[in-house]
């Protein structure tokens, strides 16, 4: 896709939270998006979040496993259409082992099976505030797959939503995982950059596919 004159390498933003570019090939990409989009179908579909003090998060989201919602897992889209979640595929769990083992090492894969997949989509103006994934009752490192318009990621610390931070750019088909001492750091997604999507992968927006162990 790109005409640039070195690869982009990959790189440790924080202890134990490493950018992988390029780990899905395109073909790859091209499944996980067929695949997002039967699961964004109803029932349990692509939803609007609603958060407790009566906004909505502008990244719309599907999930598999089980249902996350502010700031808790249930087994239906409690605050979507009430179905049952749609099961988390196990090829999901390979891949997400897989992600691990090429980012941080074998030694830092989980004995706890993946079990949770939460899929935001983000259109051109969505974004995502600082936040920790603290809903889980796991350690296990979390896997980050991005398909489609490049982001500005924003990975932080475990103590503050503020500085030090570290920048990213998120490209289609890279990876990103944090564990170990990252596991709890607050992150976001400040601005999409429109159009900037392979255009063979046909996506208009960003998907994030983040892969869980819920320890539930
Ligand atoms: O879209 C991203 O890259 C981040 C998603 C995220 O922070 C989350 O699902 O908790």
């Amino acid at each position: 896709m790109d005409a640039e004159l070195f690869p982009r390498s990959r790189g440790e933003t924080a202890p134990g939270a490493v950018h992988v570019p390029d780990w899905l090939e395109p073909a790859r990409q091209s499944e996980l998006l067929h695949a997002c989009r039967e699961w964004a179908r109803p029932p349990a579909g692509l939803r609007t979040v609603r958060t407790p003090g009566g906004g909505t998060m502008t990244a719309r989201q599907v999930c598999l496993g089980r249902h996350w919602y502010p700031y808790g897992y249930a087994p239906t889209a409690v605050d979507g259409d009430g179905a049952p979640v749609k099961p988390f595929p196990a090829r999901l769990g390979h891949l997400a082992r897989r992600a691990v083992t090429d980012a941080l090492g074998a030694e830092a894969v989980p004995a706890e099976p993946y079990d949770i997949a939460l899929i935001n989509f983000y259109d051109a103006d969505a974004r995502m505030g600082m936040h920790r994934d603290a809903d889980e009752r796991s350690d296990a490192p979390v896997v980050s797959l991005s398909l489609g318009d490049t982001c500005l990621f924003r990975f932080g610390n475990p103590r503050t939503r503020t500085r030090p931070h570290t920048d990213v750019e998120l490209r289609s088909g890279d990876l990103f995982v944090f564990g170990g001492p990252s596991r709890l750091a607050y992150h976001g997604v400040p601005k999409v950059h429109p159009g900037t999507a392979p255009p063979e992968l046909g996506l208009a927006g960003r998907l994030n596919i983040t892969l869980r162990v819920s320890g539930l």
